[in-house]
This record gives structure tokens, C-alpha cells and sequence, in this order.
């Protein structure tokens, strides 16, 4: 099994930290230039991180190899309330993705415009229902939401895109998991 992605990706670090135990080969490339994008252009026409190579099968996108693995090992399928919580989840992600891209495209946040509005709006209103969902304990277990959500706040801190202080549960949940010996060993900064 081949996991294709990078170091600093929080789509790809989610299933890294959920592969912690398993044997697989994680192939590391610079999907934007070079030798690295090449490769990511062979495997994925989606042109994304992560893609999973499992003999000749290709799967695409986080959320299905995620259900690949759980099919392969015939693990319980997430809840309908997990599944929300994840589709939240890569929408606030997928939102500051799209903020980073036009950051690094030198284009200005201004939130007078309709684009940026709308995703400053979508974060917000996530990030405040996730707190919620912290505060009631849904992220208590280190499963795949929580890891999904832990990725996607070290991340945001990593690129320093939004200053969580206003969401304490996600500010402790963040900080719970500091010493997990496998986001240290994915931590994007190193
Ligand atoms: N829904 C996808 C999102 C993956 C994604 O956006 N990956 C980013 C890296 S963090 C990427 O490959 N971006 C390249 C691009 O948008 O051109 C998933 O869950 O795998």
C-alpha cells in the first residue's frame, strides 16, 4: 500500500495518524512543481493529496480511502452524526485552503468582497458548531473525526490563518493531543 501526499498537508496527515499502526509505504512529493507534480498528474487527474495505492486499485480523496480502509478491514461505519461532523470539517478545511491559494497568489483578503464573505462566513459557523460539539464531548475518542479535526486546527495554527481563542473546546482539544507520539511524528513544522 502507497499513500501519495505531503508533509504539510492536513487531509493527508489525517490518514498518516489514522495508518499509524499499519505497514505502508508513504510517498512524500512537492505536488506543485517538478518531478513531484509529474507523479501526482500519473496518480490522481484530480490533481489533490492524498491518492492511495493499494495493488492496482487507486483511491482518491481523504474521505473515500478512509472508507476504503474501513471496508478493507470491516470496521463499523461512522454514524450519520460523524459524518456530518466530517463533511463540516472539510468544508471549514476546503475554505482555508482556498484563503492560503489566494494568499499565496498575492491577492489581498478583503471581506467586503463576495468570495471571501462567503467563506469567512462558512468558517465561522462551522468553527462555532464544532466548539459546540467539542464542549459536548463528540471528539472525546481519538478516532478519525477527532483526528480530522485535530489536523485541521494544527494546520490553520501551522499557517497561522485564524486565531482560535474564541473556541476554547477546540483550543483544548488542540492542545490534549500535543504529546500523541504520532502527530509528533507528522507534525508539519518539522
Ligand atoms: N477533498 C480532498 C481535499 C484534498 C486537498 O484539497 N488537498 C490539497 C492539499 S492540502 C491539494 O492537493 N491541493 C492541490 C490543489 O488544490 O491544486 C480530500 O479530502 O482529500
Amino acid at each position: 500500500m502507497k499513500l501519495y501526499g505531503s508533509t504539510t498537508s492536513p487531509y493527508v496527515r489525517r490518514i498518516r495518524l489514522w495508518l499509524r499502526d499499519t505497514d505502508y509505504e508513504f510517498v512524500n512529493m512537492d505536488i506543485f512543481a517538478g518531478p513531484g507534480r509529474a507523479l501526482l498528474k500519473e496518480k490522481n487527474p484530480a490533481l489533490k493529496v492524498p491518492a492511495f495505492e493499494d495493488n492496482e486499485q487507486m483511491v482518491f480523496d481523504s474521505r473515500v480511502i478512509f472508507r476504503y480502509l474501513q471496508d478493507k478491514s470491516g470496521a463499523k461505519p461512522l454514524s450519520w452524526q460523524q459524518e456530518n461532523q466530517l463533511t463540516m470539517i472539510d468544508a471549514a478545511n476546503d475554505s482555508f485552503v482556498q484563503l492560503m491559494m489566494l494568499k499565496r497568489s498575492g491577492i489581498e483578503q478583503n471581506p467586503d468582497l463576495l468570495f471571501f464573505r462567503l467563506q469567512l462566513e462558512r468558517i465561522e459557523t462551522l468553527l462555532s458548531v464544532l466548539n459546540a460539539d467539542a464542549e459536548k464531548g463528540e471528539f472525546s475518542q481519538w478516532d478519525y473525526p477527532a483526528i480530522c479535526l485535530f489536523c485541521l486546527i494544527d494546520w490553520v495554527s501551522f499557517r497561522e490563518l485564524w486565531d482560535f481563542s474564541g473556541y476554547p473546546a477546540l483550543l483544548a482539544l488542540w492542545q490534549q493531543h500535543q504529546d500523541n507520539t504520532g502527530v509528533k511524528a507528522t507534525d508539519p513544522r518539522i
